[in-house]
C-alpha cells in the first residue's frame, strides 16, 4: 500500500477535531497537570510564516509526550489580533479591521489544523473579541485604581510613518521597529503604566524561575539596576544640584558638572546666564534628538555642549568652584538628569574635558597617565590618591567610606537607579482596546465603571490616523461625548487606544477559563493550572512581551487576583529559520561572478543564509511543503533541521530526506514478523532509543532524538522487526509524525489512538546490549572464542567468527562449505581448499 499522506492527515485531523481529542478538563486531580505555552500568533494577511512551525511543533511534541506521560495537558492557542498591519490594510482597502481580522484568523486556523497540532481548540482566544478585551480593560482599571496608570505630558518617540507614539522598546536603532521609518521626539500627553514600581520585583522574580540564561541576562540588563549615590552640589545661585553617581569615590576628581539640556535649572537661570542665546539654541537642537541618538549613536562622535556662563557650582568635598555645562550626553530621563564629571576616570567625561579644556585630576592611581586616557577600573587594581581621607584605599573600600561621610554631612546618600522607564501605554490608533477613562473638566480623569465594560470600539467612517496625532476615534463625537461617572456633568472619553502588548500581557491566564464572563478566570481554574509550566518563544520578545506580562502578572498577584507572582515557571527560546541567500558568492563558480555579486550586494553576498523575504524569493510557504510532502514530513523536518536554540537554514533536500525516512517507516509495516514483545535482536536497541528520545525531548534536543529513531529504523531493516518492536517505534515517533503513526497503529490493530497511549518505559539494565561468548570450531575442534551481541543473527555470528584473527589465518586459501550456529554457544565451520 502507498503512503498517501494527504488522505491520512486529513482523516486524523478530522477525527481529532470532531472527537475533541485534545480538549482538557479543569480540575482533573487524577493526574498531574502540565501547562505548555507557545506565543500566540498575530494573524497577518500573509498567513502562517515558516518561522511559526518551529516553536509550535516543538511544544506540540512536548505536549504530546506529556499526555503520554500521564499528565493533564493544557496546550492552548489564540490570536493576538489588534495591531497596525491590519489597520493599515483596512485604511488602504476600506474594509473594517474586524472583517479582515476574521478572515485572517480563519486562514491561520486552517493552517494550524493542517499541521496536526494538539491544541485545545475550545480554549481559543482572540484579543479583539469584546468578551476578551473586557478583561484587558478591567486590568487597566485595576492598575489605575492602584496608582500604576497615569497620564502625563512628556517627550515621546513619534513614528513619522505610523503617526503614532512608540514605546522605547519599539524603537530600534532610531527607527520604528515595525515600519523602519525615522522616529522623532514629540511632546504628547500619554497614558503611562508604572512598570518602574516593579523594577526590583522583576529582577528578584528571575531567581525563582527556570529561564534560559540569555533571557535572564537580557531582562536584567534591560531593567538595568545600578547602585551608587546621590550627592548634592551647591550652585552659586543658591540652588542644590543633585547628581547620581556610581562612583562617589571619585568625588575629589569632579572638575566640572553637566546638567541635561532639559534640566529645570536651565530655564530658571535664564536671567543669570551671560550666553543665553547660545544655550537656548543648544537646548532646541538637543530636543530634536532621541535618547538613542544622544547616547549610543553618539558614543564615538565628538562631544558637544555649552558652558552655563554666570553660574558655577561648588564641589562639596574641597570647596572648589567648578564650571557647569549642558550637554546632550546627559539624559533628562535617567538619575537626576545631572552629573558630576570626573574626566580622569570616565571615558565620556574625558572626551568632553579634552574638547572643552576642563581640568583632569587623577584620584585613582593604577592605570596609564590620565591625561592620555581615562582610567576606569573599579576593582582592586586602583588606589585612591589626591582624595584626602580616602587616600590609600581601594575603590571598593572608598565607595562605602565616602558614602558614609556624605550621609553624615547631610549632602548625600546611597541610591539605586534603574534604566527601566515607565511604559507608554497609549496609541493614537483605531485598532486597539479603548482605554476606559473619562475626562471631566470638573473632576479630572475618572475611570469608567467596571459594570460598563467592555467599552466597545465605535464604528468609524475612516481609520486614517489624523495628522495632529489624535486617534481616528476622536472624530466620533457621539461616542466621545458622555457623562462624568462622578458628577454626572458633560465629559469626554479617552480616544487613545492600548498598544498591542496589552492583550498579550495576560492571555495565558484567559486560556485557563476562556468563557468566563464573571472574572478574567475563575479562582478554581487559576489555582488548578497555576503557573505556565513551560513557555517557549522568540528572543525578540524578551524585553517587551515577556517583561510586560511578568509585570501584569506580578501586579495581579499583589492585588490578590491570581495565585502566583511569576507567570512562567520555565522559558526557553528557539533560533530563527533562515532562507538560502540567492546572492551568496558560494553559489557561483568563477572569480568574476563572485566579484560581481560582491560589487552588487556588498557584505550580504558573503552570507550563505539570510532572513526569508519576498524580494529575495526565498520564502517557504508551509502550505506548499504540506501539499508536496505532508504535515508529518514538515513537522519532522523542522524538528530535525538543527539545534533548536540556533538559527537554521531551510533546505529542500533535507525535507526530501525526512520524507524518505517516513516512507521507510511506512514500508517496514509490510515486513513485520509476528511477536508481541520486543524481539531479542532489537531489545537493547529499543531500550536505548526510549532512553535517548525521552531525555532528548525533555532537553529540546529534537534533532538527536530523531536521529536515534532513524538509527532504530535502520536496525529494524537489517535485523528484521517484530510487531512488538514496531509498536515501540510508533509510540516514540508519534509526537513528531502523529498522523502517520496513528494510521499505522490502527492498521496493526494495536487498539485506541497512539496519542492516548502511555509513553514506553525503558529498563536501564537492558540499554547495554547483552553479549554471548561462543566457541568457534573448525573441523570439529575448538580453535577460538568470540564475543557477540546476544541478539546477533546467524550471519552476523559467522561473520564475526571469520573475522577472528586465528580463524582468519586458518581460513587463508580455504573456502567455507558449511557453518552451523548453536545460538549463544558455538559456531562450527567446515572449510575445503580453494579450487
Ligand atoms: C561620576 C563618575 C565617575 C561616573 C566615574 C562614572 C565614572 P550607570 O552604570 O549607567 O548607572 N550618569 C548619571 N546620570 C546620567 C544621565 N542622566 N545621563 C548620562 N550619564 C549619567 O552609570 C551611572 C554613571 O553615569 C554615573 O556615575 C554618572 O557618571 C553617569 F569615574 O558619576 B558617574
Ligand atoms: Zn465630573
Amino acid at each position: 500500500m502507498k503512503y498517501d499522506f494527504t488522505a491520512i492527515e486529513k482523516k486524523w485531523q478530522t477525527k481529532w477535531k470532531d472527537e475533541k481529542t485534545f480538549a482538557c478538563q479543569n480540575g482533573d486531580t487524577s493526574k498531574p497537570k502540565f501547562y505548555g505555552l507557545v506565543e500566540f500568533p498575530y494573524p497577518s494577511g500573509a498567513g502562517l510564516h515558516v518561522g511559526h512551525p518551529r516553536p509550535y511543533t516543538a511544544m506540540d511534541v512536548i505536549a504530546r509526550k506529556k499526555r503520554m506521560d500521564g499528565y493533564n495537558v493544557l496546550f492552548p492557542i489564540g490570536y493576538d489580533a489588534f495591531g497596525l498591519p491590519t489597520e493599515n490594510f483596512a485604511i488602504k482597502n476600506h474594509i473594517h479591521p474586524a472583517v479582515i481580522t476574521k478572515q485572517n484568523i480563519e486562514n491561520f486556523t486552517r493552517q494550524l489544523h493542517m499541521l496536526g497540532y494538539s491544541f485545545d481548540w475550545d480554549r481559543c482566544v482572540d484579543t479583539t473579541d469584546p468578551s476578551y478585551y473586557k478583561w484587558t480593560q478591567w486590568i487597566f482599571l485595576q492598575l489605575y485604581k492602584h496608582g500604576l496608570a497615569y497620564k502625563t505630558t512628556m517627550p515621546v518617540n513619534w513614528c513619522t510613518s505610523c503617526k503614532c507614539v512608540l514605546a522605547n522598546e519599539e524603537v530600534v536603532e532610531g527607527v520604528c521597529e515595525r515600519c523602519g521609518a525615522p522616529v522623532v521626539r514629540k511632546e504628547k500627553s500619554q497614558w503611562m503604566l508604572k512598570i518602574t514600581a516593579y523594577a526590583q520585583k522583576l529582577i528578584d522574580g528571575l531567581d525563582t524561575v527556570d529561564f534560559i540564561d540569555r533571557v535572564k541576562t537580557q531582562q536584567r540588563n534591560w531593567i538595568g539596576r545600578s547602585t551608587g549615590a546621590e550627592v548634592t552640589f551647591k550652585a552659586t545661585t543658591g540652588d542644590d544640584i543633585v547628581v547620581f553617581t556610581t562612583r562617589p569615590d571619585t568625588l575629589f576628581g569632579a572638575t566640572y558638572m553637566v546638567i541635561s539640556p532639559e534640566h529645570r535649572f536651565v530655564k530658571e537661570w535664564k536671567d543669570k546666564l551671560q550666553n543665553w542665546d547660545e544655550v537656548a539654541a543648544y537646548v532646541e537642537e538637543a530636543g530634536r534628538k532621541s535618547d538613542f541618538e544622544r547616547t549610543e549613536l553618539a558614543a564615538d562622535k565628538e562631544k558637544t555642549g555649552v558652558e552655563l556662563k554666570g553660574v558655577r557650582a561648588v564641589n562639596p568635598v574641597n570647596g572648589r568652584e567648578i564650571p557647569i555645562f549642558i550637554s546632550d550626553y546627559v539624559l533628562a530621563s535617567y538619575g537626576t538628569g545631572a552629573i558630576m564629571a570626573v574626566p580622569a576616570h570616565d571615558t565620556r567625561d574625558w572626551a568632553f574635558a579634552k574638547k572643552f579644556g576642563c581640568e583632569i585630576i587623577e584620584v585613582v592611581s593604577g592605570g596609564e597617565d590620565v591625561q592620555k586616557e581615562a582610567f576606569t577600573a573599579k576593582d582592586d587594581t586602583g588606589i585612591m590618591v589626591n582624595s584626602d581621607f580616602l587616600d590609600g584605599m581601594t575603590v571598593k573600600d572608598a565607595i562605602p567610606a565616602i558614602t558614609k561621610w556624605l550621609e553624615e554631612k547631610g549632602i548625600g546618600h546611597e541610591q539605586v537607579n534603574y534604566k527601566l522607564r515607565d511604559w507608554v501605554f497609549s496609541r493614537q490608533r483605531y485598532w486597539g482596546e479603548p482605554i476606559p477613562m473619562i475626562w471631566c473638566d470638573k473632576c479630572g480623569w475618572q475611570p469608567l465603571g467596571e459594570d460598563q465594560l467592555p467599552l466597545l470600539l465605535p464604528e468609524v467612517a475612516s481609520y486614517e490616523p489624523t495628522d495632529n496625532g489624535e486617534s481616528p476615534i476622536a472624530k466620533m463625537t457621539d461616542w466621545v461625548n458622555t457623562t462624568c461617572p462622578c458628577c454626572g456633568g458633560p465629559a469626554k472619553r479617552e480616544t487613545d487606544t492600548m498598544p498591542q502588548w496589552a492583550g498579550s500581557s495576560w492571555y495565558f491566564l484567559r486560556y485557563m477559563d476562556p468563557h468566563n464572563d464573571k472574572a478574567l478566570a475563575s479562582k478554581k481554574a487559576l489555582d488548578y493550572w497555576g503557573q505556565v509550566d513551560w513557555y517557549n518563544g522568540g528572543m525578540e520578545h524578551t524585553t517587551l512581551h515577556l517583561l510586560y506580562s511578568r509585570f501584569w502578572n506580578n501586579f495581579l498577584h499583589d492585588i490578590g487576583v491570581i495565585p502566583h507572582a511569576e507567570p512562567y515557571a520555565k522559558r526557553t527560546s528557539h533560533g530563527m529559520i533562515l532562507g538560502k541567500n540567492p546572492h551568496y558568492v558560494g553559489n557561483v563558480e568563477t572569480e568574476e561572478e563572485k566579484q560581481a555579486l560582491i560589487d552588487k550586494y556588498g557584505s550580504q553576498a558573503m552570507r550563505p543564509s539570510v532572513k526569508m523575504s519576498k524580494s529575495l524569493g526565498n520564502v517557504v510557504n508551509p502550505d506548499d511543503v504540506i501539499r508536496d510532502y505532508g504535515a508529518d514530513t514538515m513537522r519532522l523536518y523542522i524538528m530535525f533541521i538543527g539545534d533548536f536554540e540556533k538559527t537554521a537554514t531551510w533546505s529542500d533536500e533535507s525535507v526530501r530526506g525526512c520524507k524518505k525516512f517516513l516512507d521507510r517507516v511506512w514500508n517496514l509495516n509490510e515486513k513485520l514478523k509476528d511477536g508481541e514483545g520486543y524481539s531479542a535482536g532489537n531489545e537493547s536497541a529499543i531500550h536505548k532509543a526510549i532512553k535517548k528520545v525521552s531525555s532528548d525531548i525533555e532537553a529540546m534536543k529534537f534533532n538527536t532524538a530523531i536521529a536515534a529513531l532513524m538509527a532504530l529504523v535502520n536496525d529494524f531493516y537489517t535485523k528484521g522487526a517484530a510487531k512488538g518492536d514496531y509498536k515501540a517505534l510508533l509510540l516514540m515517533l508519534s509526537p513528531f509524525a502523529p498522523h502517520l503513526c496513528e494510521e499505522l497503529w490502527e492498521m496493526n490493530g494495536f487498539g485506541g489512538q497512539v496519542c492516548l497511549q502511555p509513553w514506553p518505559e525503558y529498563d536501564e539494565s537492558k540499554t547495554v546490549a547483552a553479549t554471548a561468548r561462543m566457541a568457534v570450531q573448525v573441523g570439529g575442534k575448538v580453535k577460538a572464542n568470540i564475543v557477540v551481541d546476544a541478539g546477533a543473527s546467524d550471519e552476523e555470528v559467522v561473520a564475526a567468527a571469520l573475522a577472528e584473527p586465528k580463524i582468519a589465518k586458518l581460513a587463508e586459501g580455504m573456502q567455507l562449505v558449511k557453518s552451523i550456529v548453536v545460538k549463544g554457544k558455538l559456531v562450527s565451520l567446515i572449510f575445503k581448499p580453494q579450487a
